[in-house]
């Protein structure tokens, strides 16, 4: 009985963690019309290991934000032109900014006030004077949650891969940056009868089947190329930087390397195949025509017998 499954399982786990928590520093931005409350709250992230920028004018905030990609907001309550408050219920409208974590540090002592702040779109509300230690361990907090936030929403729980929606955003903004050679490939993989897999040896089983997949895919593609579970047993692959025929090659090696892959089920192991369609850049420019003429390539491949690649 093969314990590579299990191994891979645990090896994947790490990686996802590794993935979660190995990121850049946590970043804060301050809006404070105040230069001498900003000096000293910066002196207090800085010597807790955390990144900030400043703005004085509320009305800098979303283009600052575009270009800084704060983690979490240290809003001033009182400023020339607007409040903290007007500026947080303004910011929550935008969706991608309706759980940043917003936390207010102001000398406002009034409950009423607090709580209305809070009530607008704020998550905590810090008075000055703040303990550095407070301050920095509320914003760590406040952060490591909200990251965990956005990666569970973004990664498929059973493979840790990208999930359908955000693998589809995340090949549009390849396509938006620049893509090394111009070159991008996109491959959609569906393993072949699973059906059949579960009806014979039970879901958990097929479910393992699917985690050894991601996990050889994982292995074999690169940091920089993109990995996600775009359906049940369905994947999606994009290969910036590389030409057609070459990942084909790649991938052929791979389709060749899963159908030998041993599966335990109770009475032994399994051996299963995938199909796979590809499509690349120039023949289609969007993300949208990408991925649905890689998904005509697939139908090609299941028609003309399956465990094949179509390009
Ligand atoms: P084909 O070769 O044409 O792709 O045949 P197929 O049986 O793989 O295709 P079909 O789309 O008919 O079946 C896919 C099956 O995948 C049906 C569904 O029950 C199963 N499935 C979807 N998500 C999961 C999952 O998370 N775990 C398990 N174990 N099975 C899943
Ligand atoms: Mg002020
Ligand atoms: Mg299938
Ligand atoms: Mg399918
Ligand atoms: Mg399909």
């Amino acid at each position: 009985v093969p314990v590579g499954n299990k191994v891979s399982d645990v090896l994947s786990r790490v990686l996802d963690l590794v993935e979660m928590h190995e990121q850049e520093m946590h970043r804060v931005l301050i809006v404070e019309d105040s230069a001498t409350a900003v000096a000293h709250i910066r002196r207090s992230l800085t010597q807790h290991g955390i990144d900030s920028r400043a703005i004085n004018d509320p009305r800098q905030l979303l283009e600052t934000a575009a270009e800084y990609r704060p983690d979490a907001i240290l809003m001033d309550m009182y400023m020339p032109f607007c409040t903290g408050v007007e500026v947080t219920s303004a910011l929550r409208q935008i969706p991608e900014y309706q759980a940043l974590p917003v936390i207010y540090l102001s000398s406002e002592t009034d409950i009423v006030q607090q709580v209305e702040a809070l009530r607008l779109g704020g998550d905590q509300f810090l008075t000055k004077p703040v303990n550095p230690i407070i301050l920095a361990s509320v914003v760590k907090t406040k952060i490591e949650r909200y990251r965990e936030m956005l990666y569970s929403g973004q990664h498929d729980s059973l493979t840790g891969l990208l999930n359908h929606s955000t693998s589809k955003v995340q090949i549009e903004r390849l396509l938006q940056g620049a893509l090394p050679d111009g070159e991008l490939v996109v491959a959609m993989i569906d393993i072949d009868r699973f059906k059949m897999v579960n009806d014979t040896y039970g879901h958990p089983v097929g479910d393992q089947v699917i985690r050894s997949l991601a996990w050889l895919l994982r292995g074999r593609l690169r940091n920089t190329d993109l990995i996600g579970r775009y359906g049940g047993e369905e994947f999606i692959v994009a290969l910036p930087g590389i030409a057609p025929a070459h990942a084909q090659r790649l991938l052929e090696q791979i389709r060749e390397d899963f159908s030998q892959l041993p599966h335990a089920h109770a009475q032994g192991t399994l051996r299963t195949t995938f199909s796979c369609g590809i499509a690349a850049l120039p023949d289609y420019l969007t993300a949208s025509s990408l991925i649905g003429a890689a998904d005509d390539a697939l139908l090609e491949a299941k028609r003309a017998g399956r465990n094949r690649i179509v390009l």
